[in-house]
């Protein structure tokens, strides 16, 4: 068999749907074999925004997302994707082409030594040097890729390697069960969590992985432990539940932040460092239970005293059956935190002010998204409002990425989503620098015929590093900038441009789009005149109080 073909072979034994991404003519034999496959071939018009997509697909099924690109500066292009994956635990592996590596009469035209480039931001970077090992190595990228943590990989498939003939065969799958905890720590932490007065639950990134929502949601209806979620960790447990204190949005000097300094133990499930802190630990402060697939990691910030490692679903099962509720556990403090937290979630949601209030747009967007609608957030100062104020009901209904925390995914991540999830609602929410770092890919989702809906919040500039700027105490200098008209150039890809006039327009112009179906891009002007005060002041000031 030829090697390309017994490499598409090896993926569709992997369950691979698609590839997304650009061919490069060192791809060719690959992409002639792609021919007869099953799985579809998905261009982009950006390698970053194929490795965008590969990721988000892997973030939401648990199978590696697969994308492809030539060699050079196909592949340079995925270095941010890469990241993503590798930072936010996404499963994603990454294909490029190379020149010959026998003999080739090119010097060293577009040669980049790919496999060490990807060496920092992957969990495996390997160049494919026989047709012979090809199953072997797509087999071990997908096992690591998907394996706790999950993360980027990288084949290099050169060219003559592509071409050559080979009678090796595809390795299947092999079957195996996450590893589970011992019960001798199960029991430590129970007498932790027994002993303590102010036990609080904080549900990370990890548990929305893999489906934990159920054992979680019996663990804290048994204990009666109130919990609070970190920005990826939203939804696993519904947001409208009574014991929910809120979202850890900003990393101190929220009112939640009353609560975790109240607490004098946080029960961990799924937080690890990579994600941006939701507290800080310090020498005299609460003692942490740590529950995920990994010990964790030590930093100067995290450094718990119990680490329960497993499947984190058979974990809080095992807590679950061993825990009872204390007569001595005090919640005062969490109630009356979440009180005021549930009513400053919901201000300014009346507030009609045009530009948009982003509070009331939070508001909005929760009220024409299903239950199970999903919203893929790219980054900008939005996001803290939407991780803050937005209460997610299912798992995964909130794409955003914490970890790299990268521009320019917003739209791409969308896309990929609606492809998971075709019956579902989907938006993407992106800034105007954000959305015009990956808008090429309006013409990819209208090609797709992808039926989904993107807000581009437009305040003309690079509002977060403003609002960051207002809050270092820096002049405002150096971050505004100019836009194309949002409607036009929407309509230019074959997509319906759309730009409100007020802010009442908004709810029934979304339902529109949805029933209208087609890509449709909503220019919503917003005003941030009052980030600084609310998010660095206002919060500070009120939650001192509380
Ligand atoms: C690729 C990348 N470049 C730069 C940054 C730093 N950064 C974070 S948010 C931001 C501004 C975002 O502007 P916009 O998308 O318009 O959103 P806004 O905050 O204005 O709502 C910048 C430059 C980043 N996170 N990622
Ligand atoms: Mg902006």
């Amino acid at each position: 068999m030829k090697a390309s073909d017994l490499f598409i072979k090896a993926l569709e034994a992997e369950g691979v749907e698609y590839i997304f991404g650009i061919p490069g003519e060192e791809n060719l034999d690959m992409l002639d074999s792609l021919k007869n496959s099953r799985i579809k071939l998905i261009l982009t018009r950006h390698e970053q925004a194929a490795g965008f997509m590969a990721a988000t697909y892997g973030r939401l099924t648990g199978k590696a997302g697969v994308c492809l690109s030539t060699l050079g500066p196909g592949a340079t292009n995925f270095v941010t994707a890469a990241a993503y994956a590798q930072l936010g635990g996404m499963p994603m592996l990454m294909i490029t082409g190379q020149k010959p590596i026998k003999s080739s009469k090119q010097g060293q035209f577009q040669i980049v030594d790919i496999v060490d480039m990807m060496k920092p931001i992957t969990k495996y970077t390997h160049q494919i040097s026989s047709g012979h090992n090809i199953p072997s190595r797509v087999r071990e990228a997908f096992r690591l890729a998907q394996s706790e943590r999950p993360g980027a990989v990288h084949l290099e498939l050169p060219e003559d390697i592509a071409a050559e003939e080979t009678d090796a065969h595809v390795i299947q799958k092999s079957q195996f069960r996450r590893p589970v905890a011992e019960f001798k720590v199960i029991q430590q932490a129970i007498d932790l969590i027994h002993k303590a007065k102010k036990p609080l639950i904080l549900i990370g990134a990890g548990a929305n992985r893999k489906q934990s929502s159920k054992m979680l949601l019996e663990f804290i209806d048994k204990s009666g432990i109130p919990f609070f979620s970190t920005q990826m960790g939203k939804g696993v447990v519904d947001g409208r539940h009574p014991l929910f204190l809120g979202n850890a949005a900003l990393s101190a000097n929220d009112f939640l932040h009353r609560a975790i300094q109240d607490a004098d133990l946080i029960i961990n499930v799924g937080h690890d460092v990579i994600e941006k802190p939701p507290f800080f630990m310090s020498q005299d402060g609460f003692k942490v239970i740590h529950i995920n697939y990994l010990n964790a990691s030590i930093d100067p910030v995290y450094f718990p005293q119990i680490s329960i490692i497993g499947d984190i679903a058979n974990s809080v099962y095992q807590l679950k059956e061993s825990v009872q509720k204390q007569e001595h556990w005090d919640f005062s403090c969490f109630k009356n935190v979440r009180k005021h937290i549930e009513k400053s979630v919901l201000e300014g949601a009346d507030d009609n002010r045009f530009p948009v209030y982003p509070q009331k747009l939070v508001q909005d967007v929760r009220k024409v998204m299903p239950e199970d609608g999903i919203i893929a957030l790219d980054n900008g100062v939005y996001k803290i409002w939407f991780a803050r104020n937005y209460k997610s009901y299912q798992p995964n209904t909130v794409l955003l990425d914490n970890a790299l925390a990268t521009m320019g995914a917003g739209l791409p991540s969308a896309m990929a989503a609606k492809m998971v999830h075709p019956d579902r609602r989907v938006m993407a929410i992106c800034g105007d620098g954000g959305f015009m770092m990956n808008s090429q890919e309006l013409e990819t989702a209208v090609r797709l015929k992808l039926d989904i809906v993107v807000l581009i919040l437009n305040d003309n500039a690079y509002g977060m590093i403003k609002w960051k700027q207002a809050n270092m105490g820096f002049d405002n200098f150096g971050l505004d900038l100019g836009n194309p008209d949002f409607v036009k150039y929407a309509d230019s890809y074959g997509a319906y441009g759309h730009r409100i006039e007020s802010s009442d327009a908004l709810i029934p112009l979304i339902h529109d789009c949805y029933e209208k179906k087609g890509v449709h891009l909503i220019e919503v002007p917003v005003d941030y005149s009052e980030n600084d005060r609310i998010l660095n002041n206002e919060i500070k000031e009120k939650s001192k109080l509380i």
